[in-house]
This record gives structure tokens, sequence and C-alpha cells, in this order.
């Protein structure tokens, strides 16, 4: 097993959820600070970052993406990366809009799927558009791979030469709809990367915790927080991002993996 530095993104709120399901989630500029110091201090080094509007709304406003960046960096240094996925429904053009604020990541989803009961859309034209938006913007995309033919997709865009040299993966997976977060399907995955190539595992729900244990397992980074999944455990609703974290850093220090800090990330992500 690898004893290479682990990289922990924290995905500190999503938009699928709202505080009706669980108060702890973080939604106003203030509590999206909050929970992002607190998630770097606990041992993440990236903040996937969404943001909501004034009535707790999943917006893509620059000008929210501008503030709840510019108080983050006041509190302390982390790889600030945008989602520009958005929720679903949202336009293009919209989700595309925060990139002009050009922060070190952003990400770029490979496909269209079914999402629980709607549809995330990534055609490709969305797909090209998106990554234009990345590039023109030297932002580093994280691709976002929910399914096997997302994989393909990366495959041939990255021969067509449709998305930059330089990028990291994620791997989305347990999305009603995509799939799901079994080793099997992990191993696959994985398999199917360029040699060398960056990649985490996100397990949505259930399969949070044991997508952490293998990706830690076979040498991947690791994603976590509450967009992803709000429960510490089965019947325990997860206190805080930052509680998610810590379990994971205390899990990686036993298998020999130290945490990597910001500026090991950045150098290993985005030299
Ligand atoms: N909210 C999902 C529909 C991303 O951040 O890039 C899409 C999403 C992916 O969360
Ligand atoms: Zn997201």
């Amino acid at each position: 097993m690898t004893s290479d530095p682990v990289i922990i993104t924290a995905a500190i709120v999503g938009a699928e959820r709202s505080v009706e399901q669980w108060a702890a989630l973080p939604i106003t500029p203030e509590q999206l600070v909050d929970a992002a110091v607190e998630s770097v201090e606990a041992g993440a080094s990236i903040i996937h970052l969404h943001v909501r509007d004034e009535d707790g709304q999943p917006s893509q406003r620059v000008d929210i993406f501008s503030k709840v960046t510019d108080l983050i960096r006041q509190r302390c240094d982390a790889i600030i990366q945008y989602s520009t996925g958005g929720a679903v429904g949202t336009t293009t053009q919209d989700r595309i809009a925060p990139l002009v604020l050009a922060p070190e990541m952003g990400t770029l989803s490979l496909g269209t799927l079914n999402f629980g009961e709607d549809i995330f859309e990534n055609g490709h034209d969305t797909i090209i558009e998106i990554a234009q938006g990345l590039r023109l913007n030297n932002v580093v995309p994280e691709v976002e791979i929910f399914d096997l033919g997302m994989m393909e997709t990366l495959e041939r865009y990255l021969a067509q030469e449709l998305i930059p040299k330089k990028f990291h993966v994620d791997f989305v997976l347990g999305v009603p709809g995509g799939l799901s977060g079994t080793i099997e399907n992990l191993v696959t995955l994985v398999g199917r990367l360029p040699k060398g190539q960056s990649w985490s595992a996100a397990g949505l729900g259930r399969y949070e915790l044991p997508l952490t244990l293998h990706a830690l397992a076979m040498g991947g980074h690791v994603r976590v927080g509450l967009e992803d999944n709000i429960y510490y455990r089965k019947g325990e609703l997860a206190k805080s991002n930052a509680q998610l974290i810590e379990r994971v850093v205390r899990i990686a220090k036993e298998c020999d993996r130290p945490i990597a800090t910001v500026e090991q990330a950045r150098q290993m992500l985005l030299a």
C-alpha cells in the first residue's frame, strides 16, 4: 500500500439538501466560511464549493461566490474548487458564471445522468462550453465521473483534445441513476485511468465510509462532506463537515497515509 499523502476534499454543502432535512447544513456565507475553515483545520485541503442565495436556494451568483471565496481566503489557505454543476436545471451560462473569479479548480461533469428523480444534464455542447470556461480562466478541472460511460467519454475527449491535459478525476458514486459505490466499480474505474492520473473517490450516503477505506487502500484521494452524506453512521446525523473529515484523518493515519497539506495538494494537482 502506498504511503503517499492523501488529499481530502470537503464537499461542505451541495444543492440538493435543505436545512429542513438537517439543520447543520452550512447555508449562509458566514456558515459556509466557518464550515470551510473548520474543514481545513480538520485536514481538508480542497473546498468543493456550492453557495446559496438569501432564500437558502442553490445559486451560481458571482457575487456570492466572490464573497464566500474572499472570506475563506482571509481566514485560511485552501484550494477552492467551484461547482459548475450547480443544481439540476441550472443553465449552462449560470453554471459557468463564477469561473470569471478564477478559482484554482472547478468541476466538469462528463455526461448526463438520471439524478434521483431529476436529470443532471451534461450534453456534449454543455461539456465543451464548461471546459472552455475552465480553460479561459485557467481553472484546473476536476472531472466528475458518475458512471462508466463517462469514463469512456473522458478517454474519447482526451484523444480528441477536447479537455485540458491537466485535470484531477473524482469518482462520485452512489447517485441513484449512476454507478453505485462498490469496490468492484471503483476498481474498474481506477483501472481505466491513464497511468499516474490523480483521482479521488466520493461516496454518496452509505457509500461514503466504505469508499473512503477503498480509496485509501488503493492510493487514491478522498472527498467527504455534507453534500454527499449527512450521516456519521446509520441513524446518526453528522454534527458537521469537520466530524466527517476527522474520521478520514484518523483512518488515514492508521493506514500510514499522511494528510496532504494545502501546499502538497497544490504540488500534486496543480503544479
Ligand atoms: N448538484 C448536482 C446536480 C458538481 O458540483 O459539479 C451536481 C453537482 C456536481 O453537485
Ligand atoms: Zn457538488
